[in-house]
């Protein structure tokens, strides 16, 4: 695992201001477990109040518009997730690629408008499991990163996380092996590193998501190149989602 792995809870669309509580809980427990970098994305309403109860959490968007401003109802810029208190967006989530028709190039143009406004950014990728039946899961998920990462990143390792997340272990209670969690995270390592050189590449941490849980989480973060874990469901309360956070300190 990494020096520092990195547990980031993403809330997806749960959460009203009754669960600032959660978020209080999780940064209180985070106080004595420094040795992991702990995150949570709640939706955008809450973005601000979050980043407002906590002191030791980073609190982050779970999407951006790729442009900076305009006529876009309904949108939240970069700038404007920021302004708010993100520190960091996730982009390329499945559930944006299914439910909003996100290709490639537009989370790339997204990844562009969160960088320039200083936003670091956790890029998702994850192959459906006809693809993985089709044994084609390592080609598909690095090309889909290739497309889908900005082409030039100042200070990767700093401003970029990868998040592998197979679509089919989504909310499903299913996993992949350790080893194939292991040969898809090496695969992303070559990337990485073919992309941004050898030291940021190598620094670049790639996380594991998908149905993570307290009762799975050592297991998992033990595989070869995994920094730390996205957590979807397991992270809407602080016991379930600290239980992970302790496995990986
Ligand atoms: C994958 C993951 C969080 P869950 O979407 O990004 O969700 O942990 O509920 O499978």
């Amino acid at each position: 695992m990494a020096e520092r792995p990195y547990i980031v809870g993403n809330w997806k669309m749960n959460g009203t201001r009754a669960m600032l509580a959660q978020a209080r809980a999780i940064d209180r427990a985070a106080q004595n477990l420094m040795k992991v970098e702990v995150a949570l994305a709640p939706p955008f309403t809450l973005i601000h109040a979050t980043h407002r109860e906590v002191e030791q959490i980073g609190v982050g968007a779970q999407d951006c518009h790729c442009s900076s401003d305009g006529a876009h109802t309904g949108d939240i810029s970069a700038t404007m997730a920021a302004d708010a208190g993100a520190k960091f967006v996730i982009l390329g989530h499945s559930e944006r690629r299914q439910n909003h028709a996100e290709d490639d190039a537009l989370v790339r143009a997204k990844a562009e408008a969160a960088l320039a406004a200083s936003l670091r950014v956790i890029m998702c990728c994850g192959e459906t499991e006809d693809v993985r039946d089709a044994g084609e899961a390592v080609r598909f998920v690095t090309d889909q990163l290739r497309a889908s990462l900005p082409e030039s990143l100042e200070r990767a390792g700093e401003m970029l996380t990868v998040a592998y997340e197979p679509v089919w272990a989504i909310g499903s209670g299913r996993t992949p092996t350790v080893e194939e969690i292991g040969a898809m995270h090496r695969a992303i390592r070559a990337l990485l590193l073919e992309l941004y050189g050898e030291a940021d590449g190598a620094a670049v941490r790639i996380l594991y998501g998908g149905s993570v849980k307290a009762d799975n989480a050592r297991e998992l973060l033990a595989a070869d190149e995994v920094g730390g874990a996205l957590v979807g469901g397991a992270s809407l309360t602080a016991e379930s989602f600290m239980g992970i956070v302790i496995a990986a300190a």
